[in-house]
């Protein structure tokens, strides 16, 4: 793979490259360029040269050329789909099913967003009237992780793109490849060249020059909260914007009172949907005691029933998990879940596939219990296929466990009684609250997290405010 600067691939300016593996395999496939500042300063260079003329485009001329990116993935889907699990080691169905599509949507629904953007008027009686002025900020940087790739890259650029920014993105360096092949459509569409730049390489060296870099006006960043804490520190002193969506440990909280089934079956995906490798994921599960074994029961029978495999194969419920790194960080979680008291009732174990699926990064997902929520099992972000349960008695222990928490991103709450799931919604600590229900998403609501879960919201209007700078006109009668 190459950089794409100015709607060229470009080598790196070290020359350098950097391994790409396939976590199906744990195979070397491909490789990225090692980018650092130099890299970023050209980046930067191409977006501010484009900035003018893309900034100048009607909404309408904008939201064309978003439509045409949007349409161009529809039409290659199973390519993207396969792209993507390949690159990540996700199940090719969710990939096809989720990832890409979600692409998609974001491009459309920006690109339609932004035709009917529209500002504010502050009139003072018989005296003045203030309007304001939402303009594009200018050069603005796009990081993202590597557990949702296409899907996480394209809701950063997508508002940023459409609000007439010009973009210089870094996808993460463990999945590279669909963002590469964006580029690849950029190129082949005659996209506007510099208005969206690609280029590839560690965090600490190219995602850090980003951030550092003077010509690039705010930070949209998900990822770790480690991470997210450094952004911040280079950035605040620049006086840069900053969006950023970080770690959750997020509670599940189920009711006695529940539908069961759905609980179970949604607790299912909520828990270990993309191996568990979403930052909406729940993580802790808390079940009432009076239906505490039978939802226990229920849950690890369908757990075990789980088909850990080859993510392109089309029987494949869990494919591999996305590096040999996150596997060790996962399987010492379990050691210390151990240590900590805990018994795993289901999963845990590495799975080795046959013929050249031997080396990948497979793992039995697992359901631990008997610890309690100030461990660090229960207090750590995992970002892996492991829940716990723990049981409560009454709703307001249900809610100090659900808080008692560094991190508030999203929280699950199944009840068939109204009143209590309004009482509890408001009293969550919970950027996100889901009721009867998990990861529904609708793209103008506020997406984000409290505390330690990140700073600023995405989404809808939340998302093109963000991206653009407010200005008050003021007039005098
Ligand atoms: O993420 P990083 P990592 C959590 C999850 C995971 C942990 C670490 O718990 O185990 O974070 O994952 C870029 N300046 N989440 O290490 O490093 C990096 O190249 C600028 C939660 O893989 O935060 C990548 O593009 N950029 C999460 C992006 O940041 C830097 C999703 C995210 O990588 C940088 C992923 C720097 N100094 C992990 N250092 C979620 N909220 O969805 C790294 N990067």
């Amino acid at each position: 793979m190459q950089n794409y600067i100015g709607g060229q691939f470009e080598a790196p300016v070290s020359g350098q490259y950097i391994d790409n593996y396939q976590p199906a395999t744990g195979r070397v496939y491909g490789r990225i360029p090692a980018s650092g500042p130099a890299d970023a300063d050209k980046a930067v260079a191409a977006a501010e040269a484009a900035y003018p003329g893309w900034a100048a485009l009607t909404p309408a001329e904008r939201s064309h050329w978003m439509l045409l990116l949007a349409d161009g993935i529809a039409a290659d889907l199973e390519g993207f789909a396969r792209t993507e699990s390949n690159d990540n080691g996700k199940a090719l169905s969710i990939a096809r099913s989720v990832d890409i599509p979600r692409a998609i949507a974001n491009f459309r629904f920006f690109a339609t967003a932004i035709l009917h953007f529209s500002t504010e008027a502050h009139p003072m009686a018989g005296e003045a009237i203030n309007y304001t002025l939402r303009q594009p900020i200018g050069v603005v940087g796009c990081i993202s992780p590597w557990n949702l790739p296409l899907y996480l890259f394209t809701w950063k650029i997508a508002p940023a793109l459409a609000a007439g920014n010009c973009v210089v993105a870094k996808p993460s360096e463990l999945t590279p490849a669909t963002a590469h092949r964006l580029a690849e459509l950029c190129q082949r569409i005659g996209f506007p060249a510099g208005v969206l730049n690609i280029v590839h390489g560690l965090g600490a060296d190219i995602g850090q020059a980003i951030v550092e870099h003077p010509g690039v006006k705010a930070i949209s960043f998900t990822g770790g909260t480690a991470t997210g804490r450094r952004i911040a520190a280079t950035a605040a002193p620049m006086f840069k914007k900053l969006s950023l969506e970080l770690g959750g440990k997020n509670p599940v909280l189920v009711f006695a009172d529940c539908d069961l089934e759905q609980a179970v079956a949604t607790t299912l995906r909520s828990s270990f949907a993309n191996n568990g490798q979403i930052c909406l994921c729940g993580s802790r599960v808390l079940v009432e005691r009076s239906i505490y074994n039978r939802f226990r029961d229920e849950l690890v029978r369908r757990v075990e029933a789980l088909r850990i495999g080859d993510p392109m194969s089309e029987d494949t419920d869990q494919g591999a998990l996305v590096s040999a790194g996150h596997l060790e960080k996962v399987e010492a979680y379990l050691a210390l879940a151990r240590e900590e008291g805990g018994r795993v009732l289901c999963g845990g174990q590495r799975v080795t596939l046959a013929g050249e699926l031997a080396g990948g990064y497979y793992l039995r997902p697992a359901v631990v219990e008997g610890l309690t929520n100030d461990c660090r099992t229960n207090q750590e972000e995992i970002f892996g296929p492991i829940v716990t349960l723990q049981a409560f008695d009454t709703e307001a222990e249900a809610l100090a466990l659900a808080n008692d928490s560094a991190y508030g991103l999203a929280a699950t709450v199944w009840t068939q009684n109204t009143s209590r799931a309004h009482r509890i919604a408001e009293q969550l600590q919970s950027g996100i609250v889901w009721i009867n229900c998990w990861m529904l998403r609708d793209l103008r609501t506020p997406f984000g997290g409290v505390k330690q879960s990140g700073v600023g919201r995405e989404g809808g209007w939340e998302a093109l405010r963000f991206f653009t700078e407010a200005k008050n006109v003021c007039i005098k009668y």
